[in-house]
């Protein structure tokens, strides 16, 4: 029997979605405007399960979060401190070390790394830092710089991205996460971090990883100040770089914390906004396989939801969490691979544990074999 949508306009995007045709940008705003979340998610669900059945992935992964000093001060950001201030921090290479073995007890897979654009760290500096990362754990994949802290990198070091990159990857930098794409609209972009590459530039940027052969992540920002066109143009701008290189491997929507920041007059996001970024991205992201309901963001409860509504993944154990905590989360700073397991089989999905590239991992306590 089929399902009858309240909202008539859906359906001429899900007779597309069932014909496994392309959604276009008028197709996204759409989407972006209706409130027939039920349809949305069907439809999102119908691509989701195409493509992964009833997989759903996870991973045992530490963040580390070498400095908080950042020169960008961007108004989205609770996290970035000025170098003077007393309550900045920044890891000597022995601390940040120190604190990626502190994970070790679940036999971390995955090291994210990201942090402030700081005015006196080098590249030299975070070159070493990568060196003794893979010299102490070598089997631990190294998802390491947003592509904003890597055109930061490239302009302090008067070198060009493509080296900036080419000297990272050679110290053991294996991929990118997804952050500091925001919204690539200049009009918003400019008033929520001004300071930060714009939208072509991290684009540019995102492509010269991926002709290197490194994956990245892409993400973006909503529930700030941008509009259902802002969103819809930034879904097809990734989706027109992935056509070129296929280098992203995962999207994932970020939801806007206001708290502690100069944005902090907006309300947060609803469940019912988070919930239909995931479903659309779903549907509009046609060739990017996989789409994170990021638990530390969205809350576990609403991430479990969002495996019926289009995403695949809900990230990691992640240990410790600083960007979403200093803008007012209230989620837990880490999960255990126990608690995501029954997160995802509490939903009715099939839990796999996988590397940052989704190869499956087999675990026996306190070690693991990547399946190639
Ligand atoms: O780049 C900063 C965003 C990003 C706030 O690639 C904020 O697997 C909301 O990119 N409210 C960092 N968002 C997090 C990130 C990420 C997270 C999980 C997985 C992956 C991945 C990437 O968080 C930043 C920025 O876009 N951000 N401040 C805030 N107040």
């Amino acid at each position: 029997m089929q399902v009858v949508f309240d909202d008539p306009l859906l359906n001429p995007i899900r007779a597309k979605v069932e014909a496994g045709e392309r959604l276009s940008y008028d197709d996204g705003v759409t989407l972006f405007r209706s409130n027939d979340i039920l349809a949305i998610g069907y439809m999102a669900n119908l691509v989701r399960e195409r493509l992964h059945g009833d997989k759903t992935y996870f991973n045992v992964n530490r963040h580390i979060n070498p400095t908080d000093v950042c020169v960008a001060s961007c108004r989205l950001c609770a996290f970035g401190k000025r170098v003077r201030d007393p309550k900045a921090y920044t890891m000597s290479l022995e601390e940040v070390w120190f604190k990626a073995g502190e994970g070790w007890s679940e036999a971390v897979t995955e090291f994210h790394i990201d942090g402030g654009l700081h005015p006196e760290l080098t590249l030299d500096w975070f070159c070493e830092m990568l060196r003794g990362l893979k010299q102490r754990f070598p089997q631990v994949h190294l998802k390491a710089f947003t592509m904003v802290e890597i055109a930061y990198l490239a302009k302090r070091g008067k070198i060009s991205i493509r080296e900036t990159l080419e000297r990272l990857r050679d110290a053991g930098m294996d991929s990118l996460p997804g952050g500091g794409a925001e919204i690539f609209n200049e009009r918003v972009r400019r008033i929520i971090c001004d300071h930060k590459i714009d939208g072509n530039e991290w684009l540019e940027t995102a492509k010269i990883a991926h002709q290197l052969g490194l994956n990245s992540n892409c993400t973006m920002l909503y529930g700030h100040l941008e509009n259902d066109e802002d969103r819809a143009d930034h879904l097809v701008r990734l989706r027109a770089l992935q056509d070129e290189t296929h280098g992203f491997v995962t999207f994932i929507p970020l939801a806007f914390h206001p708290d502690n920041t100069p944005l902090q007059h907006i309300p947060k996001t609803t469940g019912f906004t988070d919930i239909k970024n995931i479903a659309v991205a779903r549907l509009m992201l046609d060739n990017i396989p996989h789409i994170k309901a990021y638990w530390v963001m969205m809350t576990p409860r609403i991430a479990q939801i969002a495996l019926k509504f289009g995403a695949d993944d809900l990230d990691g154990t992640i240990v410790e969490e600083r960007i979403y905590h200093d803008a007012g989360a209230t989620t837990q700073q880490g999960l255990r691979r126990g608690e995501l397991l029954a997160l995802i089989r509490k939903a009715g999905r099939d839990p796999i544990e996988r590397d940052t590239l989704y190869r499956p991992v087999q675990r026996t306590e306190n070690t693991f074999t990547v399946l190639v």
